[in-house]
């Protein structure tokens, strides 16, 4: 019964509600609440609901019950059955018992943002460890606002079921039900997560990974699929992307260099699903190096940098290395904004994902990037270690190489950690005999 009542039906026509209010985070101005409605405009196409008027009340603060007062939500309601609408959309999350107050002055299908997003991530999710995760999310969101829908519901059925202590016992019956489903579900993604940190652990000792994050839209899977010539679903949709994706960007280096494509943020991201977050950024949040993309078209792009350093620090990821990449800048009119930028953050690169000199540009930087950090060691290793060269052959990136009498001369260039694995110290040369190596003629 939960599953259909939970999701939001496709034919829905939706009006929005909102509030300024000097009291109420987000929402303090006018300008922060047309913002926040916008977005919530974007989070609806997504969804494919359109999205008709928005009714806004100033208030100096929040009704308890219904966060607006009861007089507006009736003028509301009236105006949006006008206007064919047969559901609010509420730009903040609501409680159970504000959604059941807000239900019963309105009689109108009531929804939150936190609703919204929720059901965004559902449609989306596509592997079994994104899938788990909304799943929980959704179920801790319905958890506390069970009897709201119950009250619905039996409106829907014409009462039936919710006479007397029947509802009370059905939603008692259903909260255990959803407890134990919570239960099962994070079991399964314990066991999800060991076998990723096993993975993990592969990758970090094989490669070295940059990951794009940042708020949803901005181009991070855009730029994945430039750099790396994939293609990973791109869609001028919120939250196209849910699941980090892995691929190679440059193959040819050792170790390999990967990019991860993750899940963008957004503002006021909804509590039940920040754990969800940690777990699918996590092997994104320990990479080497942190892409922090941002579209510089947007009006607001300060704004989604903040919330993408705020959602980093929630995650607890302070002391990365990180560059940001302002992308879209084919949209931008004005050629002295991306200037300013580049002034007011100098570790950062003013791009466009559809122009291929700038992406072979940004591509080269990333790269360089890893090389930089690279040691560099120069080797002398007999013909007969045959196991040595090979090592040198699959694992580092040859600079320099001379063939002699006894063996072959080595300049290499790959990271510490790596070439501690390798087991040629006993080949690394002093830097007095590296000189002569490079003296001597070579065969
Ligand atoms: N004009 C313009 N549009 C771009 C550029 N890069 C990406 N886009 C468009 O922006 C939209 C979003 O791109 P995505 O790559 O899906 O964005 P994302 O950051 O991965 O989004 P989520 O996965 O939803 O977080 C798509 O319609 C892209 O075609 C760009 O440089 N210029
Ligand atoms: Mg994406």
């Amino acid at each position: 019964m939960l599953d259909n009542e939970f999701h939001i039906s496709n034919d829905a026509r939706a009006s929005l509600v909102s509030i300024v209010c000097p009291k109420f985070e987000e929402h303090k101005s006018e300008v922060e609440t047309g913002r926040s409605l916008t977005e919530l405009r974007e989070l609806l196409r997504t969804l494919g609901i359109p999205a008709g008027y928005q009714y806004v009340q100033t208030r100096n603060s929040l009704d308890p019950a219904t966060i607006l007062g009861s007089g507006k939500l009736k003028e509301i309601a009236t105006k949006a059955k006008d206007e064919g609408a047969t559901l609010l959309v509420f730009d903040f999350e609501l409680t159970a018992s504000q959604i059941r107050n807000i239900r019963r002055i309105t009689d109108l299908s009531v929804v939150d943002r936190v609703h919204v997003i929720l059901e965004i991530f559902a449609r989306h999710a596509r592997t079994r460890d994104a899938k788990i995760q909304i799943e929980i999310a959704r179920l801790q969101y319905v958890l506390p606002r069970l009897s709201g829908f119950w009250t619905h519901l039996g409106r829907q059925r014409g009462g039936v079921g919710v006479k007397g202590g029947e509802g009370e016992k059905q939603i008692e019956l259903d909260r255990r039900i959803i407890r134990q489903r919570i239960e099962f579900y994070k079991k399964e993604l314990k066991l999800l997560a060991k076998s990723r940190e096993q993975q993990k652990k592969k990758r970090q000792n094989m490669a070295v990974t940059a990951a794009l994050v940042g708020y949803t839209n901005a181009g991070k899977s855009s730029l994945m699929n430039r750099l790396c010539q994939v293609s990973i679903k791109e869609e001028n949709k919120l939250f196209a992307t849910l699941d980090s994706t892995f691929r190679t960007l440059n193959p040819d280096t050792h170790p390999p260099m990967i990019l991860i494509d993750t899940v963008g943020f957004i503002s006021n991201l909804p509590n039940t699903l920040i754990d969800g977050f940690k777990t699918t950024l996590e092997s994104a949040l320990e990479a080497d190096l942190l892409i922090i993309v941002c579209d510089i078209s947007d009006p607001n792009y300060k704004k989604q940098l903040q919330v993408t350093e705020t959602v980093l620090e929630e995650l607890g990821v302070t002391d990365k290395e990180k560059i940001i990449v302002f992308n879209k800048k084919d949209l931008l009119n004005d050629p002295i904004k991306s200037k300013i930028i580049k002034r007011v953050h100098p570790n950062s690169y003013v791009v466009s994902s559809f122009d291929d000199q700038d992406m072979r540009n940004l591509r080269k930087e990333v790269i360089d990037y890893f090389l930089e950090k690279q040691q560099q060691f120069d080797l002398f290793i007999p013909y007969d270690e045959g196991a040595s060269h090979s090592a040198v052959a699959s694992k580092t990136n040859i600079i320099k190489t001379s063939n002699h009498e006894k063996g072959i001369f080595y300049r290499v260039r790959v990271p510490d950690f790596i070439f501690n694995q390798l087991g040629l110290q006993d080949f690394v040369l002093k830097p007095e005999e590296s000189e002569d190596y490079q003296n001597k003629e070579s065969l």
